[in-house]
C-alpha cells in the first residue's frame, strides 16, 4: 500500500506547472485629460499588458496608430489591452475622443 503513495507522490510532483508565467502588466491612468504617466516602460520583446483606467467624467477612447490598438473606456471603468512583443523604441498612443491627450510607451 505504501508505494502506491509514493507513486502518487511523483506523479503529482512531476506535472508541469498548470499556470504560464504572467505577462508583465503596466496600469495608465486617464485624470485630467491627461495620461497619468505619461511615459510607460515595457520591455522589448514580450506581450505585455496594459490596464487602462478612465478617471474623466466623460468616456475615452484608447488607441494607438503605431501598436495598432483602439479600445473605448468608460468613465470610471478600466480596460485590458495586450500589446506587443514590440521592437524597442517610442510608441505613442492618445485619447481619440480628447486627441490632445497623449502619452509614449517606451519599449526597451
Ligand atoms: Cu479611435
Amino acid at each position: 500500500m505504501r508505494h502506491v503513495f509514493w507513486v502518487a507522490a511523483l506523479l503529482i510532483l512531476s506535472l508541469p506547472a498548470v499556470a504560464p508565467a504572467d505577462d508583465p502588466a503596466f496600469s495608465i491612468m486617464m485624470k485630467n485629460h491627461q495620461f497619468v504617466p505619461s511615459e510607460v516602460q515595457i520591455p522589448a520583446g514580450v506581450k505585455a499588458k496594459l490596464v487602462v483606467r478612465n478617471e474623466n467624467p466623460t468616456a475615452s477612447e484608447f488607441e494607438s496608430n503605431q501598436f495598432h490598438r483602439e479600445k473605448v473606456v468608460a468613465p470610471g471603468q478600466q480596460i485590458t489591452v495586450y500589446v506587443g512583443p514590440l521592437d524597442p523604441g517610442s510608441y505613442e498612443f492618445f485619447d481619440d475622443f480628447h486627441p490632445q491627450t497623449r502619452g509614449h510607451l517606451i519599449v526597451k
